[in-house]
């Protein structure tokens, strides 16, 4: 094959006229409408003078357009580099300038913000929005909907996913083709997903989860979703009897739950409900169970390794576990000081090898060596424990991280930011159990000095710097934070402090 992951998820339907999306006004786009999209693309993105191997930022909204430049990149062999539209500039100007991406897509009202960022990136921006609208779309309607397809080597880089860090700079996951294909071929089989699947697609499309579980799976067997510009538990509702699987993270499945229009009666005809990214409470798997009689199917995955277990599709779908490693995925429970095995059964780091994982961090090699063994064995930062049948448990993190609502939040990039405000002496933030979104992230100041916190300037400093979904839902000042004889804030004691803080919410 001339291009692995094109000509396999995307080049097999050429000419189809079967539909692929399906929008919420209605309207539907087929296989060969989408491709004829995505070439255009292509063309436009060559003329441009990018070469195979260049990198294209794109911040836009969810949108078939925003899929269309993914399956572009692919066709034009260049790598594709997502980014959540809720960044702000100032997240933006870091992975622009550590990718060195050539070209950046943004929506128009970003323009004014974003130009002098992409400017002093040596990036050129265009713009694409999510009516389809924007310099892109009109430059590239100047293209024919045809492409030759650039040739690529399986090992090839295909995409750039930054994923945060526990010390607080974003981390460029470098990505195969054959990461993402063999992920894809291994899932869809497991999932058993036919032509004859409809996705309910509510997930964003700049993570793993949206982008190569959901999207590559339904491309690969050549399916449709019904593509949602972000999760609504209405949109969900009135088109549930038009789909056959839905892909979420905890917090749709707790948000359908609260709906008493979510009954058994109407999630009848799923064939498969699918949750990752986050843990789903074993509470939340037995009230889904209740409600419909279907039982959830809990996987786990990370952006560096794509999907690593997954609970059976047949068999026991078991409350609490993620299920069995993957085909072809290895998966080993290690003393995270010495790095040894652990006999089954003992809590220790989860370590995973297969085809699956990444090829390191985009220059950062003494990251990538922290992480990735010589022997290919990655180091998750999840501890785990295996059962008597095989099943994986995830039993907590090795790392500092907060999951809200499926995005990931690393405590140590708000607490620099959280430092460097007037009257703050130091700060620790921690994730607090929420109700809607799992977790949530707190922040803990102590002043410097005697004189109040001013907390309303303190929010606005953290809201020009970082995305909404990172800042703290609430700023609490103590007196002094809690050490250990070492030194090191203990954030446990801090955790159990403040784990009734959002008890009382409403999920
Ligand atoms: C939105 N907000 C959030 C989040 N989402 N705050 C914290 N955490 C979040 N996840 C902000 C909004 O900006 C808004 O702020 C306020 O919270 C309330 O918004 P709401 O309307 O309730 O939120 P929403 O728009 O309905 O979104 C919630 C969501 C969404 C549906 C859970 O976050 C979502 O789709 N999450 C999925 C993330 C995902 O795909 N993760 C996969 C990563 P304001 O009111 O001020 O405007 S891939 C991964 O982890 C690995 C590989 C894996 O295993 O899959
Ligand atoms: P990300 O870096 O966004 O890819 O997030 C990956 C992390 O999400 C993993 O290291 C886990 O901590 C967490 N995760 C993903 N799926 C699950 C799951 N099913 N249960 C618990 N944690 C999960």
């Amino acid at each position: 094959m001339a291009n692995p992951l094109f000509d396999t998820l995307f080049g097999a339907h050429a000419g189809k006229d079967a539909v692929f999306l399906r929008l919420t006004d209605g309207t539907t786009i087929t296989y060969a409408a989408f491709l004829g999209m995505a070439a255009q693309y292509a063309g436009l993105l060559r003329s441009l003078g990018l070469e195979p191997g260049d990198r294209v930022a794109v911040q836009i909204e969810k949108s078939p357009e925003a899929l269309a430049v993914y399956a572009a990149c692919a066709q034009s062999g260049l790598i594709f580099l997502p980014l959540n539209p809720a960044y702000t500039g100032q997240e933006v100007h870091y992975f622009l300038n550590d990718s060195g991406a050539r070209v950046m897509l943004c929506d128009t009202s970003k323009v004014d913000a974003l130009a002098p960022v992409a400017r002093s990136c040596g990036a050129q921006l265009e713009t694409l929005n999510a009516n389809g609208t924007g310099t892109f779309s009109v430059k590239a309607a100047d293209h024919p909907a045809d492409f030759q397809t650039v040739t690529r080597d399986a090992g090839d880089l295909a995409a750039f996913l930054y994923t945060s860090g526990t010390t607080g700079r974003s981390k460029g996951a470098m990505l195969t083709q054959a990461n993402l294909l063999s992920n894809a071929q291994v899932l869809a089989s497991e999932w058993r997903f036919t032509a004859d699947d409809v996705l309910l697609h509510a997930l964003p499309i700049f993570h793993t989860h949206g982008l190569f579980v959901a999207t590559n799976i339904t491309l690969l067997a050549g399916g449709q979703m019904i593509f949602m510009p972000k999760f609504d538990v209405d949109q969900i509702i009135a088109h549930m009897p038009d789909a056959t699987t839905l892909m979420g993270v905890p917090t749709f499945y707790t948000r359908l739950l609260g709906e008493p229009r979510f009954t058994k009666e109407l999630a009848a005809h799923m064939r498969l409900f699918v949750s990752g990214s986050a843990p789903l409470l074993a509470e939340t798997h037995v009230q889904f169970e209740n409600r419909t009689g279907a039982r959830i199917l809990e996987r786990y995955g990370m952006t560096e390794t794509n999907m690593n277990t997954s609970n059976p599709y047949d068999g026991a779908r078991r409350a609490g576990t993620v299920g069995f490693p993957l085909p072809g995925v290895e998966l080993k429970i290690t003393d995270s000081v010495t790095g040894a095995e652990l006999p089954q059964g003992e809590i220790g780091e989860i370590e995973v090898r297969g085809p699956n994982v990444f090829q390191g961090y985009w220059q950062m090699p003494e990251k990538t060596a922290e992480e990735l063994r010589p022997d290919g064995f990655f180091i998750t930062g999840d501890l785990g424990q295996i059962d008597a049948d095989g099943y994986l448990q995830i039993v907590g993190r090795n790392k500092d991280l907060i999951i809200s609502g499926g995005y990931n939040i690393y405590p140590k990039e708000i607490e620099l930011l959280l430092d460097l405000q007037d009257g703050v002496l130091e700060s620790a933030v921690i994730g607090v159990p929420h109700p809607d979104f799992g977790e949530t992230p707190v922040g803990i100041l102590v002043a410097d000095g005697d004189a109040a916190l001013d907390l309303d300037s303190i929010k606005a400093g953290v809201a020009a710097s970082l995305a909404r979904f990172k800042h703290p839902q609430r700023l609490i000042v103590v007196p002094e934070l809690p050490r250990n004889t070492m030194g090191k804030v203990q954030k446990k004691a801090l955790r159990d402090l403040y784990k009734g803080l959002f008890s009382d919410e409403q999920p």
